[in-house]
C-alpha cells in the first residue's frame, strides 16, 4: 500500500493465489489505506465466507483503516470460491487505487 509521486496503489496490484493462502498488505506511505471489495466484483456466492475471514471490518467487506507506516492487515482466502476479485482502498478509490486477486 504505497502513495507517493507515482499515485496511490498496491503493488503488486494483482496477485494470484490458491484457495487457502493468505494475503498481508503492508502500509508503506500516506496512510490511511484498507482492503474492500465491491460485492458485484467478486464469485457469487463468495461474499459470506470473504466477510467471515476479514477481520475488523467498517462494513460489508470493508476491511478498517490502517493508519500507520508498518500496519499490516492480513486475511485468508479459505473456504471462498475460485474466481477472480476486484478490491480497492475506500480513502484512495478516486484515485484509482485498485487490485484483483484471483484465487485458483
Ligand atoms: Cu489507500
Amino acid at each position: 500500500m504505497i502513495g507517493d509521486a507515482t499515485g496511490y496503489k498496491y503493488d503488486p496490484a494483482t496477485l494470484t493465489i490458491k484457495q487457502g493462502d493468505g494475503i498481508r498488505w503492508t502500509v508503506v506511505s500516506t496512510p490511511p489505506h484498507n482492503v474492500s471489495f465491491w460485492p458485484d466484483s467478486i464469485p457469487s456466492g463468495a461474499a459470506a465466507a470473504l466477510q467471515g475471514n476479514m477481520s475488523g471490518t467498517m462494513g460489508q467487506l470493508i476491511g478498517p483503516l490502517l493508519m500507520n507506516a508498518g500496519e499490516t492487515y492480513t486475511m485468508s482466502f479459505a473456504g471462498v470460491p475460485p474466481g477472480t476479485y476486484k478490491y480497492f482502498c475506500t480513502p484512495h478509490l478516486a484515485m484509482g487505487m485498485k487490485g484483483t486477486i484471483t484465487v485458483q
